[in-house]
């Protein structure tokens, strides 16, 4: 009888732990991440914009939280994307720049494990719908039950796209195509929750990809909105830095002659159609988002789904400074310095909005920094997973989407790490970036600049726009984070860039 009695309590005791572990599992939030390509963080209504329009996205940032202080781990596309699926900063991720778009190249190394394959290993259906940019080959992505990839950089209108391992020629323009089937997963019905991982190829131009995968131009490249969005934003004032279009004056590296290019001026610089234009890409994004929160309301779904909007990198502008006038000027980017392609923040700083009516704060705002790194910690955090077996960079932001206003993230300093030089389109005098490091500790950034030995420091409290260069002025400060960055560096063995022999 006793037996039987410690068999019918084991019994039970199963019993309620299966039923625990369903309703656990049935609590855990989906996960929706919007990557948009080339948004800066000035772009924004909710984040101050005022010469453009995003009522979805504002209505996002409404409902849930803004880090006003967002960090993309790389100022361009494939090192930034795989530090986000990873955990990991890029040289770590196996991707320290830009991976070729040529068909057939593969990316990311395998041995990599992405936020995809933690939540797929954790019960979650999981899908990347659009740009991929981290290889252009047909083989799975890696941890993704089901994946819409954009061909290399993808094109505005009929993208051709590698669905599931076939090549598929879609109709329509990119940012819808890609939308309609962002929305069918999400409505698709299942028992357990998702992870969707959808980057928009907006707003990044139209380039044209040659056979070798290299692009051209991006300094005459175009954006291409949807039809319906070709006149809105007509008659505008259009909004660009004093010195956007100004004559390379003093800088005789920039004014002297080049074989085949214009000189540099006012004809050269970004025109108004071109900057529109890219606004109108944006207002695509803009409605996709509000069909997105609109499919997970019509399912239910909607207050039990973590929906992130960010960014790769930065804008594409705020160049003029830095005596680069080739690269566009299409964002003005102000108040930051730089824009895509760059380590100051213009380059590096996205926005970063995080909804989930269930546990984050309506209307919230952070000043907390964050980075995309923590992205996988986070996810990993919601969905009870374990971390991965590989050293990870980031941190869970679970506590700053809790409690925006007084969460301890327990994170002594943010670092980047860029060993080569980004082109600027006009010649070797114009780099966006030569090798740099950077480290950030409270509101101090140290720029070390690796071919002169150069070393900038900036207090971002009091000068977000990296004007006030303090290295001589806080040598003790500059001396220790330097010491720092280079300790951080050994300890990813970063590659460090070598002089040409
Ligand atoms: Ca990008």
């Amino acid at each position: 009888m006793q037996a039987i009695r410690i068999i019918q309590l084991v019994g039970l005791a199963f019993l309620l732990a299966i039923v625990g572990e369903a309703s656990a599992a049935d609590r855990r939030p989906n996960v929706l991440l919007i990557l948009a390509d080339d948004l800066g963080s000035v772009d924004l209504n909710c984040y101050g914009a005022t010469d453009l329009v995003t009522p979805h996205l504002n209505a996002l940032a409404a409902g849930g939280l803004r880090f006003t202080q967002f960090y993309a781990p790389a100022p361009v596309c494939s090192p930034s994307r795989a530090a986000l699926l990873t955990g990991r900063y890029p040289q770590r991720a196996g991707v320290p720049g830009n991976v070729s778009s040529e068909a057939g190249k593969v990316g990311m190394p395998a041995a990599q494990v992405t936020i995809a394959e933690e939540l797929k290993r954790a019960g979650y259906a999981t899908a990347h719908i659009g740009k991929w940019h981290m290889g252009n080959d047909n083989s799975r992505r890696p941890g993704f039950d089901h994946w819409v990839c954009l061909e290399g950089q993808g094109t505005s209108f009929n993208p051709v796209m590698n669905v599931d391992g076939a090549t598929v020629r879609s109709r329509g323009y990119v940012t819808d195509v890609l939308s309609e089937r962002a929305v069918a997963f999400v409505k698709q019905a299942r028992s357990k929750p998702f992870l969707l991982f959808f980057a928009h190829k907006a707003v990044h131009p139209e380039t044209v990809q040659r056979a070798d995968g290299s692009l051209s131009d991006p300094g005459a490249s175009h954006f291409i909105p949807a039809p319906r969005h070709e006149k809105l934003y007509t008659g505008a004032k259009v909004r660009r830095r004093p010195n956007a279009r100004t004559t390379p004056e003093g800088k005789p590296a920039l004014a002297r002659d080049l074989p085949g290019l214009p000189p540099l001026g006012p004809a050269t610089g970004s025109s108004d159609q071109t900057i529109l234009d890219r606004l109108r890409m944006l207002a695509a994004i803009d409605e996709s988002t509000g069909d997105l929160l609109k499919a997970l309301e019509s399912t239910g779904q909607l207050d039990n789904t973590l929906v992130i909007f960010t960014s790769d990198n930065g804008g594409v502008g705020g160049y003029a400074r830095e005596g680069i006038t080739r690269a566009g000027e299409v964002t003005h980017n102000t108040p930051l310095r730089s824009g895509k392609g760059s380590l100051y923040e213009g380059g590096i700083r996205v926005p970063f909005i995080a909804r989930w009516p269930r546990s984050v704060p309506a209307g919230s705002t952070t000043a907390i920094p964050g980075v995309h790194v923590d992205i996988l910690p986070t996810f990993a955090d919601l969905a009870g997973a374990p971390l991965p077996d590989q050293p990870l960079d980031g941190v869970s932001l679970v506590p700053v989407l809790k409690a925006p206003a007084t969460a301890k993230l327990g994170r002594d300093a943010i670092h980047h790490h860029f060993p080569g030089y980004l082109e600027s389109y006009v010649h070797d005098r114009g780099w966006r970036t030569t090798p740099v490091s950077v480290i950030r500790e409270g509101n101090f950034k140290l720029l070390e600049f690796h071919e002169d030995d150069r070393i900038e420091l900036y207090d971002l409290a009091a000068d977000i726009g990296e004007r006030a260069d303090l290295a001589t002025s806080r040598p003790e400060k500059a001396l220790a984070l330097r010491r720092k960055l280079a300790e951080w560096r050994i300890s990813l063995d970063a590659a460090m860039p070598t002089r040409k022999k």
